[in-house]
């Protein structure tokens, strides 16, 4: 077999080895033109692994499912293997690299029999741009190529860019059994290689995505002097036609896409705010010469949870999966061969297959178990190209990125975290962001619905030793010279019956704009002991259905909650070990003796 499909000696030499391992019937590279894009959907369809959606209602729509036993990533399944366990820290799972490639490698062996091996060669990043980085992903799966296509920049012109350099990351891919005994989610930093094996889900085997341009890249940005982090990255543009962009890390599954696309209320349209999207899932921050710190999103495209995104939740995200989009796991309407998704409207369809591929019963669904009674499954996802977003950013191509006025952290918390509240500087936000905890989602299998402590949104991404990441962070401090300032959100508070107090989505733009005035330093604030609080009158809540008591009720901060929480951080501190630095230590002693106070 020819393995020779590059002109590099380096990526023909790896293709080579990876050849003989998993044994392909043959091996195409993936070009990046739509002829040959197209040519793989009707493979798809014929096989059935896609199914063509209605094409006058969904015009280059696609529906996938993955396995039952295989919907989101795992974490408990993923590893960093450096050659010393310590520099992946103690909240990762570690393999020594030699034992992995071995134990791997008899998992991959003949995996690819009768198949053929598709090569991406992609960028994160615009192509030739200072902050692109290549990658190439060997894959046994079309449905991976074709959203590979989507989420990065794929083509020939990477092999361009690349020429004949070794500096790219190997991914390898292979869907083998399935087994989710046998899957593992491995990266090695080191050798700038991922393996992924057993799965056919997202996050799992997309691996330009989480593997790449989170875990590989924050290796590489504490070593090159730059940051790779879970954000969204927004623009706010005033009705002085000025716009100053914010970065906000959430957890999986708790708002990034529904932020970074948000729709201004009535009043400020009309003054003629806007809102920009530049990312939704990731941003990769540099320091720029002008002292500002700088972001771009390294990602081409949307892989967004479907389940409650609709016409007012978030009608952008809605209209980007509309076309040329792949839905994964999501519910099959038969009757006009379309999607639904619990949280998309009222009407659920009566003729339809749930993400199962099984006849559902709309009647049966029953909220405390969503995964068996649902159509579409909690984590079911849309794959959608930026360019399709009604509100993308004139910058998102522009390689020179974003500057960043106001970095965000925030979390699903049912009490203790207030709406807002700022930190008092850069080395007391990075604490802000090493104690974020929220509650579990279907992002990640396992039980949904526990609070756990996720520092910066970057809990399941970190490639290396978290407090080494802590420390990293406090570094960057010291060289921007004009820092963006740090604030903590919570949208989840709930009142008695378990309902959300704060209406969110579109209306998260009134907290936005408290953010921008700070920033600004046109706003007072309430120094609390956890960090700046906002005068309730200072959030704007003219045409909503809640009163200013409602909101002194979301900016309170509960001195008994906030001191339980300190214990469990403590806890959390003491896990992660000995390269916590000290100043966070010295961060959490000041908060609880002023919370003692
Ligand atoms: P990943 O892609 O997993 O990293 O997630 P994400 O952070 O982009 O989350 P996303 O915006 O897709 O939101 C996940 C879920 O949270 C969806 O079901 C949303 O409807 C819901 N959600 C988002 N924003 C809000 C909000 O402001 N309030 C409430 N109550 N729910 C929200
Ligand atoms: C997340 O889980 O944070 C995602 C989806 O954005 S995945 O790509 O599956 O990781
Ligand atoms: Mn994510």
């Amino acid at each position: 077999m020819n393995t020779c499909v590059t002109n590099n000696k380096f990526v023909n030499e790896w293709i080579a080895e990876m050849a003989e391992l998993v044994n392909p019937e043959s091996i195409v590279l993936i070009d990046g033109s739509n002829e040959q894009a197209e040519a793989l959907r009707a493979e798809a369809c014929k096989t059935g692994e896609m199914i063509k959606l209605n094409q006058d209602k969904l015009p280059g729509c696609y529906l996938h499912r993955t396995a039952i036993n295989d919907v989101a990533r795992v974490e408990n399944r993923t590893f960093i293997c450096t050659s010393k366990k310590e520099d992946a820290g103690n909240i990762n799972n570690w393999m020594d690299p030699k034992e992995c490639y071995e134990k791997l490698s008899k998992l991959y062996k003949g995996s690819y029999s009768g198949k053929t091996m598709y090569v991406i060669p992609y960028s994160m990043s615009v192509v030739g741009s200072d902050f692109a980085k290549y990658g190439i992903e060997l894959t046994d799966s079309i449905y991976v190529v074709l959203n590979m296509l989507i989420m990065t920049r794929v083509g020939l012109n990477v092999l361009d860019a690349l020429g004949d350099s070794g500096d790219f990351i190997k991914g390898l891919h292979a869907r083998a059994e399935l087994d989710e005994e046998k899957r593992y989610i491995c990266h090695f930093p080191e050798d700038n290689t991922i393996w992924s094996v057993n799965s056919g889900y997202g996050g799992n085997v997309l691996l330009g995505k989480k593997c790449f341009a989170l875990r590989i890249a924050s290796y590489l940005g504490r070593k090159e002097g730059w940051m790779a982090e879970h954000m969204l990255i927004l623009g706010i543009e005033t009705p002085e036609g000025e716009v100053k962009y914010v970065t906000a890390a959430f957890p999986s599954a708790c708002g990034k896409t529904n932020l970074a696309m948000l729709i201004p209320p009535e009043a400020y349209r009309n003054k003629g705010y806007k809102v920009w999207c530049v990312g939704d899932d990731i941003a990769w921050l540099r320091v720029g010469s002008d002292g500002r710190l700088w972001a771009v999103n390294p990602e081409n495209g949307f892989f967004g949870v479907a389940p409650g995104t609709n016409e007012h939740s978030n009608p952008n995200a809605l209209h980007t999966s509309m076309r040329d989009c792949i839905f994964t796991n999501v519910c099959h309407n038969l009757d006009d061969n379309t999607v639904w998704w619990e949280g998309l409207d009222e009407n659920p369809p009566v003729n339809a297959l749930n993400w199962k591929g099984e006849v559902w019963d709309y009647k049966k669904y029953d909220k405390k178990d969503k995964v068996n009674t649902s159509g579409a499954h909690p984590n079911s996802r849309f794959t959608a190209m930026a360019a399709n977003c009604p509100c993308i950013s004139d910058k998102f191509n522009d390689p020179a990125g974003v500057p960043v006025t106001a970095i965000v952290f925030g979390g699903r918390r049912a009490k203790t975290a207030p709406l807002v509240y700022q930190s008092t500087s850069w080395q007391n936000g990075t604490f802000v962001g090493s104690i974020m905890a929220s509650e579990t989602t279907a992002a990640a299998a396992g039980a949904v619905g526990v609070v756990r402590r996720d520092p910066m949104a970057m809990r399941p991404f970190v490639g290396y030793d978290m407090g080494d990441y802590w420390a990293h962070w406090l570094n960057m401090g010291k060289v921007i010279k004009n820092p963006p300032k740090i604030f903590h959100v919570n949208w989840f508070r709930t009142d008695d019956e378990g309902h959300f107090i704060w209406p969110g989505f579109g209306d998260n733009m009134r907290v936005l704009m408290w953010i921008l005035a700070r920033c600004e330093g046109k706003v007072d604030a309430v120094e609390t002991p956890i960090g700046y609080v906002p005068n309730a009158e200072d959030i704007d809540i003219a045409g909503l259905d809640i009163d200013i008591e409602t909101v002194r009720g979301l900016l309170s901060v509960d001195k008994e909650l906030w001191l339980e929480d300190c214990k469990a951080i403590r806890e959390f501190y003491a896990q992660v070990g000995e390269r916590v630095p000290a100043e966070l230590y010295t961060e959490l002693e000041a908060l609880e003796a002023r919370l003692a106070k």
